[in-house]
Formats: structure tokens, C-alpha cells, sequence
């Protein structure tokens, strides 16, 4: 299609009157995007989506509930433990059960996730335990060992690295022509590094089986997302790498597992990855190490609570479910005990060996590495250490 334009060659102004030297000639569009918006639940819980399969399992609404509900309260107990000492630096995710638990939900058992550093909601869903997270954020490797997904990734925090490692791993089973895709997360300041510029490249060059989800919580540290890009949204980036690009509200978990699910059935009949904008907020500081009250204003946290993800699914299911003030009881209390348990496997657990930092890096550990694995070992058994 052939559109009249104008092409400006020159332009002066003299005195009053201004010159415009142009000529008419001819363009093209060549390319045109529309990014879509996908919503099942709205904020007040009304269904103004179809309501997908996977609702019309017995209990599968409530389970995407409860986990939220466990998510919420281990991430408060996590904070309480830092606060007390008895914990290093946490990443809160208060705000983004939706989408952890919505993606993970999403995924078959032998899928692979990637995960950046607070993606509790999909983790759990996987059988990642609690005491895990725990662990990893106590600053013990052995967090990373997950024993119901071991093809699943270590927590990553070198910012974006990861959608490079998720785009390895979904050309590796291309390669083996494998039916099994990789699901990656993604902050929104995250889309503004090279590395996932490159991975989108790569997915998108090798209809790989990878489908990224950014979680786009309107901030990145003291970044807001205004100040982050120039771009409309987020999902309009997979454009420029040939591959389709959506939003979800984040905040829906409904819309999240749906679309989720969509774009890894396309990708498992090699039709492609998928880049998926969620949009949610986050509701905590961007770490324990962080103070947003200082550069973020309070109106805008008391709005966001407004929306937040919990409150619809519970209003869905208590209109539809015939959940109850005296389930949401039991259920919470249910939630502390398990939180609690793991804690306690947490504390209980014996400390690392001193040498053991320097496992899980290397395959094939260097002769210098090992040299000094084996001062550490030494050192400390004289300073009366072994871990
Ligand atoms: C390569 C790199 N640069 C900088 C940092 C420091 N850093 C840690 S988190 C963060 C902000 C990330 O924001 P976003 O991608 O939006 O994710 P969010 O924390 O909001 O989930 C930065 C800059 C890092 N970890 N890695
Ligand atoms: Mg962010």
C-alpha cells in the first residue's frame, strides 16, 4: 500500500515568511503492529474474559488461590526474618502472585523455568520448597538444588543474563526435538540490556520453544518505568525480533495462566517463542536493602493496593466458589504452619562447609581454584571453623 507523504528537504524562516522546500513523492508501509491486551478477571473480580479451560478442573481456581495466599505469607515471614538477623538480603514479590503463580501454572512438570531472583509463586507450583528460597537467600548454594525440577535454573541476578541461558536451553531442545519449551522471567528494567535484546534475536531467528515473560512492576529499584524506555509498552520490543509480542494484566491470574499456556502450546508445535508483557506493581521495597518510601510516592502504593492480585480471585471465588470468612481462616492458618515448618528446616539445617563456596561454579574445577579450595578447607579448620 502506497501512502502520499510529504518529504521536507530544507526549511527557513526569513523574516515573516516561511520557506518550505519540500517535494511529493511516494512511501510504503512495510510493516504495521498491534499489541493485544489480555484480561480474564478484572480488578473487582468481574469475569470480563472467556473463562479458560483449566478453571473447569475441580479445585483448580482454589489452588491458584492458595498458593497466592502461602506466596504472600512466606514473603512477609522472609522480611520478618531479615529484619531479626536470621536472614542475608530478601527480594520481596509482594504484588506479583499473580504472575508467578499464573506462569507456573502455565507449564508442564518437564518444562524448564528460568528464573531471575523472585519468582517464588512459579517455583513453588514446581515443588520448590520453601526452605530453598531460605537457604538461597541465607547464602547457601544448596538453596539451588530443587529436587522436584532439577532441569529447572539457579536464581540469577546479573540483570537479564538469564533470557541468554533460557535461549541456550530452548535451542538445545530444538536440537534434540525435544516437545519441551523454557519459560524465562524478566524485570522491565531488564528489557533495557543488551542481553535480551540478543536473546529475542536468537528466538526469534530459531522459532525457538522459549516463551519471557517480563514483569513489568512499574519499577526497577528507584527507575521508574517512565524513565526507564521511550517505548509505549514492553511487549512491542519481540516486534523488532519477529516474533509476537502481548500484554497481560499481571495482576489477573486467569489471564496470566492463559495466555501463559497459549504461547507454550504454540511454542511446543514449533511455532515459536512468545514475548509476554505482564503489568502488575510492586507493592515492597526492591530488596530488604532498600527504601522506596524515599523516591516513590505513598498515593501511588495505596492505589496500587487497590488492584492487587489477591483480592479478585478471592471475590471470584467467593461468588462462584462458595469460599468463605472461616475457609480464608483455616487457610491462613494453614499457610503459617507450613511457612513456619519451613523455617524451621531453615534454621535447622547444619551450616555449609567453608570450602563449598567454591563448588558449583565450574564443571571441571581449574588446579587454582582448587589450590585454594583447599586453603580455605585448611584456614579454617585451624581457626576452628569448618563452615
Ligand atoms: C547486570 C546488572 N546490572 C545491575 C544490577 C543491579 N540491579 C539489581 S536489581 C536491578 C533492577 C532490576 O529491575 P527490573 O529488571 O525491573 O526487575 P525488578 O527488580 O523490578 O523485579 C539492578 C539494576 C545487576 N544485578 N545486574
Ligand atoms: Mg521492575
Amino acid at each position: 500500500m502506497y501512502n502520499r507523504a510529504l518529504i521536507f528537504t530544507g526549511a527557513a524562516v526569513t523574516g515573516r515568511r516561511r520557506h518550505v522546500d519540500c517535494r511529493e513523492t511516494l512511501v510504503r508501509t512495510v510493516a504495521e503492529f498491534a499489541i493485544r491486551y489480555h484480561q480474564i478477571l478484572d480488578p473487582n473480580g468481574k469475569l470480563v474474559g472467556a473463562l479458560p479451560a483449566f478453571t473447569r478442573a475441580a479445585g483448580e481456581l482454589e489452588r491458584m488461590y492458595r498458593l497466592m495466599t502461602l506466596v504472600r505469607v512466606f514473603d512477609t515471614k522472609a522480611v520478618n526474618l531479615q529484619r531479626t538477623g536470621k536472614l542475608g538480603t530478601y527480594a520481596s514479590c509482594l504484588g506479583h502472585e499473580a504472575t508467578h503463580v499464573g506462569a507456573g501454572a502455565a507449564m508442564r512438570a518437564d518444562d524448564v523455568l528460568v528464573p531471575v531472583y523472585r519468582e517464588y509463586g512459579a517455583q513453588f507450583w514446581r515443588g520448590v520448597g520453601m526452605a530453598n528460597v531460605l537457604l538461597y537467600w541465607g547464602g547457601d548454594e544448596r538453596g539451588n538444588e530443587f529436587e522436584q525440577s532439577k532441569q529447572d535454573f539457579a536464581w540469577c541476578v546479573p540483570i537479564a543474563t538469564q533470557t541468554l541461558h533460557a535461549a541456550g536451553a530452548a535451542m538445545a531442545l530444538k536440537v534434540r526435538k525435544e516437545a519441551r519449551c523454557v519459560l524465562t522471567f524478566i524485570g522491565d528494567g531488564g528489557t533495557s540490556e543488551g542481553a535480551f535484546y540478543e536473546a529475542l534475536n536468537l528466538a526469534g531467528a530459531r522459532k525457538l520453544p522459549l516463551v519471557l515473560v517480563v514483569v513489568n512492576n512499574q519499577w526497577a529499584i528507584s527507575v521508574p518505568i517512565a524513565e526507564q524506555t521511550a517505548t509505549v509498552t514492553l511487549a512491542q520490543k519481540a516486534i523488532a525480533a519477529g516474533i509476537p509480542g502481548v500484554q497481560v494484566d499481571g495482576n489477573d491470574a486467569l489471564g496470566v495462566r492463559d495466555i501463559v499456556a497459549q504461547s507454550l502450546d504454540k511454542a511446543r508445535a514449533g511455532e515459536g517463542p512468545t514475548l509476554i508483557e505482564a503489568i502488575t506493581y510492586r507493592l515492597s521495597d526492591h530488596t530488604t536493602s532498600d527504601d522506596a518510601s524515599r523516591y516513590r510516592e505513598a498515593d501511588e502504593v495505596k492505589d496500587a493496593w487497590k488492584i492487587e492480585p489477591l483480592l479478585r480471585l478471592r471475590k471470584l471465588l467467593v461468588d462462584t466458589g462458595g469460599w468463605t470468612d472461616a475457609k480464608e481462616a483455616a487457610l491462613k492458618a494453614d499457610c503459617a504452619r507450613q511457612v513456619d515448618a519451613a523455617v524451621e528446616t531453615y534454621l535447622n539445617m547444619p551450616k555449609p562447609s567453608i570450602e563449598s563456596m567454591f563448588d558449583h561454579v565450574f564443571a571441571r574445577m581449574p588446579a587454582r581454584l582448587r589450590e585454594q579450595r583447599e586453603q580455605a578447607r585448611r584456614n579454617g579448620a585451624a581457626n576452628g571453623h569448618s563452615h
